[in-house]
């Protein structure tokens, strides 16, 4: 007997048990990774994808799966684990978004190219610049050219279905290749939906089957070399061999789907069509807004015009033959692309729909392109009448007389007025006056800094305008503030992204009254590293005579200090002159409190939860102060706001290096009561209590030579570590007696790195 279910699947008797359920796209794709019980999962977080690997390590914390969560330290380093744990021959997933992708995707024709199925979930985000979180295909648009698959999903059941399909095509004997599952950030990520699932994951496993990987590297009886260096003739029959999987995968892919429709009762054709048997106009869309697009198809058609809906389920391989049989009829198709190639002629799907139907001699379908939804930008129901209406026009007169164009956006214009500031830029004579006072020792070769009292110092113009978004609470802004208060003159900022750099600027505001710029956050340093050169070029060659004596300042958080940390070495062995000071909330805040390196043992985020099987953060946190000092840069120090004084020294100190010899690192430890789960008024009290548990030493390092400036130990007012870490609802679980032991390991590591940095602090050389 068949019988529809209320999602509209067809159902047999023998079917497996299904449940009904109301999730997102991420949940069902966390879902589905879950039921595969992959090997692992190496990822790092990027809105709007981050969800999966977060609800996936709230399920591994609750002990609901076996995947090895691996958080690494960039896109490029998660697409590097990923490749390395399918070379050894498992299930391996990954997720990302925008920008994510295309710093992995320098990774991703490797993995093909040496023929390693892995998924990847593409939850599709706008790609930065400007920095923009919401959903379009400019991301997925660069993946078109790496030699994997590429399925999209529609809807969150379609997001399940091809997670589960994913794996099946990607190990397939014939094709052999990793598996991208694309669908719409926030539009299909995040809506909930009616779904349905498994009851049981072993019917997904059983669908499945065991991985089969043919060669990998932990047979030591079967050495492989994987990955030679290959060149002419080899290369290129290795990608027509890549070309040739992908031609498999488009001969198995219907069998594979016709499988999982016996299985489900969900069936997924190459190519969706809709209201298409007579259509004469059609809209040619990816993903959710071809939803939308079928709603309006329907109240059209009511009015008797011929339109329908086609949308493919496969990109790559491209259904080239399944376009033109869905598309002869038709007088005119509107193809839309949310992704532009700026003047390509035409987005990705437009270029290839059209060269589809070139290949058919018979085919006489005029096409339009229409590029729309950029940034997110909705595609409502009057968006979708509007591209029918112009393709209808364009089959009444047979004429088309704009092939390519944009849908819904609107040219700028300049106003009379022009550009203006809401607030005056600082004059000189507010930014230099001589508050702070450097010297140096030539005796010891030290810097001696006078400070002037704490009233003196409020002169000093705040660079930064009180009207950005932080939350109440926030220790970044004051932090950075009293930093800046040791800095004298002008300052050029460079921010990257994290939440100092979101609250602060959202276009067309901004509340920075110095020049700011803003890189992601894996290429600041070495973004202000070219600004700082162009600066003292220019200068040298007469070209800024009216400008004089800049600092350069690049603000990050513990997050940027992790994928940006190349970059940062970079420049400090190159020994830019400028300085780099890093507020540490412990933690990836701006995207939803994800753990970063930076992150305590023990300590719970979005990625380290705690359950019956997992107690927070597995390891130790990072000590990014050594590992600048490491390099041999003239100044690094640490610092937090309450020690005011202290922190003006460091920053003068900072800016004296930065002018005379090269580059100044500093780390302020700054609260995040939203995340910290920890009172608005505690911030202060709770960073001293970091301070004064000796995990947050308070230092300097210059050249070479530690000085610790602050000494709970020496000032009699040492507090143990659990007393820091009962202040917060992040970490109060360490209390519990069951818990005993990870909250020695951290406490033995505090002890263990202050009574290093203190060793170092008694000796004269270190
Ligand atoms: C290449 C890339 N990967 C990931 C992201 C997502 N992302 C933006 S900010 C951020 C966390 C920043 O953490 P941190 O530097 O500590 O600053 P905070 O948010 O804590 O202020 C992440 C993961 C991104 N924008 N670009
Ligand atoms: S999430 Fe935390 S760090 Fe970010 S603005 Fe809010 S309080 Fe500040
Ligand atoms: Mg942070």
């Amino acid at each position: 007997m068949v019988t529809t279910t209320r999602t509209g699947a067809q159902r047999t008797a023998v079917r497996p048990e299904q449940v009904l359920a109301f999730k997102t796209g991420n949940e069902m794709a966390a879902l589905a990774a879950k039921q595969i019980n992959y090997h692992v999962m190496g990822y790092y977080p990027i809105t709007p994808s981050t969800e999966i690997a977060e609800f996936l390590d709230e399920m591994k914390a609750e002990g609901l799966h076996d995947i090895v969560m691996i958080p690494a330290d960039g896109e490029h380093g998660a697409a590097g684990i990923c490749y390395g744990a399918t070379v050894g021959g498992g299930r391996v997933l990954n997720a990302t978004s925008a920008n994510g992708l295309l710093y992995a995707i320098e990774q991703l024709p490797v993995q093909s190219g040496t023929r390693y199925p892995m998924v990847l979930n593409v939850v599709t985000r706008s790609i930065s610049g400007p920095l923009d979180i919401r959903g379009d295909h400019s991301d997925l648009y660069f993946a078109l050219n790496i030699g994997w698959i590429i399925l999209l999903a529609r809807s969150p059941q379609a997001v399940y279905d091809m997670n589960i399909i994913a794996p099946k095509i990607g190990e397939h004997p014939d094709v052999r290749l990793p598996v991208i599952v694309a669908y719409d950030g926030f539009f299909t990520s995040h809506q909930k939906r009616l779904v349905e699932h498994f009851k049981d994951d072993e019917v997904v496993q059983g669908f499945l089957g065991p991985p089969k990987t043919p060669i990998h590297a932990l047979d030591p009886r079967h050495p492989a070399t994987i990955g030679p260096y290959m060149n002419d003739p080899d290369l290129i029959n290795n990608k027509y061999q890549l070309k040739m999987a992908v031609d498999a995968a488009m001969r198995e892919l219907p069998v594979i789907f016709a499988e999982y429709a016996e299985l489900s009762g969900r069936h997924y054709p190459v190519v969706d069509i809709y209201a298409m048997e007579d259509a004469e106009v059609a809209l040619v869309l990816l993903n959710s807004a071809a939803e939308t697009a079928k709603d309006v198809a329907d109240r059209l058609r009511e009015k008797g015009l011929p339109v329908g809906v086609v949308s493919p389920n496969v990109l790559r391989p491209f259904p080239a033959e399944e376009f033109r049989k869905a598309l002869r009829n038709v007088k005119v198709a509107l193809i839309g692309d949310r992704g532009d190639s700026f003047s390509g002629q035409g987005g990705n799907l437009s270029i290839e729909v059209k060269a589809a139907l070139k290949d058919d001699p018979e085919n006489r379908t005029l096409c339009l392109n229409r590029i729309y939804g950029l940034g997110g930008k909705d595609f409502r129901f009057e968006d979708a009448e509007a591209l029918f209406n112009e393709a209808l026009e364009a089959a009444r007169t047979g004429v088309v007389a704009v092939p390519y164009d944009y849908h819904g956006a609107t040219p700028g214009q300049e106003t009379a007025a022009g550009v203006y500031p809401y607030l005056p830029p600082l004059e000189k004579e507010e930014v230099y006056q001589n508050l702070v006072q450097v010297e140096r020792d030539e005796a010891t070769g030290k810097l001696k800094v006078k400070v002037p009292n704490p009233r003196e110092l409020t002169r000093r113009p705040k660079r930064l305008a009180p009207g950005h978004g932080a939350c109440p609470g926030c220790g970044i802004f004051s932090a950075v503030e009293q930093f800046m208060r040791g800095i004298e003159g002008d300052v050029v900022v460079l921010y990257q992204t994290g939440c100092a750099m979101v609250v602060t600027t959202g276009y067309p505001y901004s509340a920075h009254r110095v020049t700011y710029v803003h890189n992601l956050f894996q290429n600041g340093a070495a973004t202000l590293s070219g600004l700082v050169e162009m600066y003292r070029e220019r200068r040298r060659r007469g070209e800024l005579p009216d400008v004089d004596d800049l600092t350069f300042v690049m603000v990050t958080g513990d997050g940027g200090m992790d994928i940006g940390m190349g970059p940062a070495i970079g420049t400090a062995l190159r020994n830019h002159p400028l300085i780099i000071v890093e507020y540490d909330n412990e933690g990836y805040m701006n995207t939803g409190a994800q753990l970063s390196y930076s992150t305590p043992l023990g300590h719970a985020s979005s990625t380290s939860h705690v359950g019956s099987h997992q107690q927070g953060k597995r390891f130790q946190h990072k000590d990014t102060p050594q590992i600048m000092a490491a390099t041999n840069i003239p100044y690094v120090f640490t610092g937090i706001e309450s020690l005011g004084r202290d922190l003006v020294e460091k920053a003068a100190k900072a800016q004296w290096y930065a002018r005379n010899e090269g580059m100044a690192y500093g780390k302020l430890l700054t609260a995040c009561p939203l995340n910290w789960r920890s009172e608005e008024r505690l911030g202060q009290r709770i960073v001293q209590a970091a301070v004064d548990c000796c995990f947050f030493p308070l230092y300097d390092i210059e050249h070479g030579i530690t000085n610790i400036t602050y000494d709970p130990e020496a000032r009699n007012k040492r507090v143990p570590v659990s007393e820091w870490l009962d202040m917060m609802g992040k970490t109060r679980h360490l209390l519990r007696p069951e818990n005993a032991e990870i909250l020695h390991q951290f406490e033995e590591e505090v002890e263990r790195r202050w009574r290093r940095l203190k060793a170092r602090h008694e000796h004269p050389l270190l």
